[in-house]
């Protein structure tokens, strides 16, 4: 299917001077104003398998996916049809419902290592939620952060985060008082050494290693080889909480995420995104031992008005049905398709004599506009985010839809095609022309 741009962009710039003059920034998430790669936000007003359309009746193939919950693609009639069918029977009780046991099932069968799990509304939530629960239960203070790595913006992992932070350049946030950040160590990726030494110096005091198994929001960076069993054995003689946020790779790098891609069991996981297939949710969880510290059964209290809503507890069934029925044919079809689109886009800057590397886990990627490699903050934050920005520009222009931040990782769907892989390779040759210029 061809993609079809008009280059208009009067609609979205009309929209977008709207929204500002109501909305911060006119965005409800600071990484979609483009403030790092120029030009006007797109207004998306529809999207179908691997597609979406702006406001000016743009076309566009679509590597965002809404920042990884649509797996499937957009508009899935599985998820549709359940989240339809839901409505139908009212949006929100403030009650139990049958859907979160049948969500909570789904998840426990794809995460073995889980006997819990608690639903909130975002991964934010989770994160923060896990945090305080690791706190409850070691009854200690420090948590261990990995600069780049992004949990959400809850007070405490707001420390040399990634993702909009580190977009925006920002080492923080404001209104974060430092007594609210002072037990939080952010500690560089892959490398143990400085885990052991935060041990040694802070020893018996941490309560939890919180860690994205594979790097997002950086842009994608996988951990070093025998990184995360690194942390698995520092963490289980430290008897400190070992979490894993795969908020962002839960259900993405496989059906039981990262921790079945990488056989380690962590202590307690945080999850979002694709177990909402599109709305609202993320969860945490974990062995009874832990969980059942969380309130009502203990002293850890977290709550939330829309938790285990109806209409996101039948998307996020539908969804992980779809990936549990199908996931002998999606995945592997993910990695097929995500290597030669990664592989194929890195020929073509090579051809074209543009410096970039690329890292890959299964279906999310990143190009750095730099030689590489990647492998933690220190190498992502060198990338030529100027370069990123025209290819970006360059690449929006020809229909192909990357994250707008170069320290993003881009996602493939299940609905992509070997077509969109080649309209996108020869658009890059284009994007890696205007980069040259
Ligand atoms: P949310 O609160 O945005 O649902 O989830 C926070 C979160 C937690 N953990 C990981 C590993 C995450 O990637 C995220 C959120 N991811 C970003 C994309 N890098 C959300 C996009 C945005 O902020 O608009």
């Amino acid at each position: 299917m061809p993609v079809t741009t008009s280059g208009k962009t009067e609609q979205s710039r009309r929209l977008q001077q709207r929204a500002e003059s109501v909305i911060p920034g006119g965005v409800n998430s600071p990484v979609r104003a483009f403030r790092s790669v120029g030009g006007d936000p797109v207004f998306i007003v529809r999207g179908k398998g691997s597609r979406v359309w702006d406001a000016d009746e743009n076309e566009y193939i679509d590597y965002i996916g809404s920042w990884g919950p649509l797996l499937l693609g957009h508009a899935e009639p599985a998820v549709l049809d359940a989240i339809v069918g839901a409505a139908c029977n009212g949006t929100s009780f403030g009650a139990s419902t049958p859907a979160e046991a049948d969500l909570a099932e789904l998840v426990l069968s794809a995460f073995p290592h889980m006997q819990k799990v608690r639903f909130v509304s975002s991964g934010t939530e989770a994160t923060m939620s896990a945090v305080r629960l690791a706190r409850a239960y070691t009854k200690r203070k420090y948590i261990i952060k990995f600069e780049g790595c992004y949990h959400g913006h809850a007070d405490c992992l707001l420390v040399k985060a990634g993702s909009g932070v580190a977009t925006l350049g920002i080492p923080g946030s404001a209104g974060v008082p430092d007594e609210f950040t002072q037990f939080t160590l952010a500690l560089p990726f892959n490398n143990l050494a400085a885990v052991e030494h935060a041990f040694h110096k802070f020893k018996h005091e941490i309560a939890c290693v919180i860690v994205e198994p594979v790097v997002g929001n950086m842009g994608c960076v996988p951990a070093a080889d025998d990184y995360l069993v690194g942390l698995r054995l520092i963490t289980e003689r430290e008897r400190a909480v070992l979490i894993f946020d795969e908020v962002m790779t839960g259900f993405r790098l496989a059906f039981g995420g990262a921790q079945e891609l990488y056989n380690i069991r962590p202590d307690l996981t945080t999850m979002g995104k694709i177990i909402g297939g599109g709305l609202p949710v993320g969860a945490y969880g974990g062995p009874a031992e832990i969980m059942d510290l969380v309130a009502p059964l203990g002293p850890m209290y977290q709550a939330g008005t829309l938790s285990g809503n109806p209409l996101a507890m039948a998307a996020g069934c539908a969804m992980l049905k779809q990936l549990r029925e199908r996931k002998g044919e999606i995945y592997p079809r993910l990695e097929k398709l995500s290597g030669d689109l990664v592989e194929g886009v890195a020929a073509a800057a090579k051809d074209a004599g543009v410096e970039l590397t690329h890292n890959r886990v299964g279906s999310m990627f990143t190009w750095f506009f730099t030689p590489g490699p990647v492998t933690n903050w220190d190498t992502a934050s060198k990338s030529n985010t100027e370069a990123f920005g025209k290819f970006f520009r360059s690449m929006l222009d020809q229909g192909i839809y990357l994250p707008p931040s170069q320290y993003e990782a881009a996602f493939l769907s299940a609905a992509h095609t070997e077509d969109d892989i080649r309209k996108t390779i020869a658009a890059a040759k284009e994007g890696f022309a205007a980069v040259r210029n």
